[in-house]
């Protein structure tokens, strides 16, 4: 990785499609070798229940966390190729079942609002399949917008998740 100050980014990885456990397994491996990027850990590995149309297959989940020196929407593109590398068609319904869905949760305390990126992710401080996992990697966090990590996932209902792996 480059010299200079990099930024700590956390990414969402979702699969409902061709064996959601493998696809979510091989997106991890292949974020290891991001660009200019470290990576620093993942979560464990959860099942959700689907959030938008319920007639898809449940979806495993989990967050990475990684130190990156690529600017936001570099890495954007680079999450976008890795999506496309592993088969991933941008052609379904909003919501729909995907084999790999990779977003950008957080980067740094940084918001940002553009047409192609917005960070924090939408709708991130009240979706367990994100916040239990990112708790799973930095109980500490802190939501730009939205407050402790840890008060997000008091008010969050887990019911819809189940972790598949140990820490
Ligand atoms: N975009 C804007 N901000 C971001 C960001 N922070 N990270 C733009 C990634 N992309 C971002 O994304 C559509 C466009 O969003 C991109 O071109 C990018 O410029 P997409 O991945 O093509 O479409 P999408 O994922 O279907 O839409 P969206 O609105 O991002 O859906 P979500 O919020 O990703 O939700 N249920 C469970 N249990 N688990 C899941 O993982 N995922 C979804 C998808 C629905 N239900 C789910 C899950
Ligand atoms: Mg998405």
């Amino acid at each position: 990785m480059s010299e200079g100050k990099s930024s700590r980014a956390f990414i969402g990885v979702g699969s409902n499609l061709n064996d959601p456990l493998q696809q979510v397994n091989n997106a991890i491996a292949l974020l290891h070798e991001l660009k200019d990027t470290r990576f620093l850990a993942a979560s464990r590995l959860y099942c959700s229940r689907p959030l938008g149309p319920a007639d898809q297959p449940d979806y495993v989940n989990a967050v990475v966390a990684v130190d990156t020196h690529l600017p936001p929407l570099a890495l954007l593109d680079e999450l976008q190729a890795l999506e496309t590398r592993q088969g991933r068609a941008r052609t379904g319904q909003r919501w729909g079942p995907r084999v790999i869905d990779l977003d950008l949760l957080l980067y740094g305390e940084q918001t940002i609002a553009t047409a192609r990126l917005i960070v924090p992710h939408p709708g991130l401080h009240q979706r367990s399949f994100v916040l239990y996992p990112l708790y799973d990697i930095d109980p500490g966090l802190n939501i730009p917008g939205q407050g402790p990590l840890a008060e997000l996932v008091a008010r969050c209902k887990a019911d819809d998740l189940e972790p598949l792996t140990s820490a």
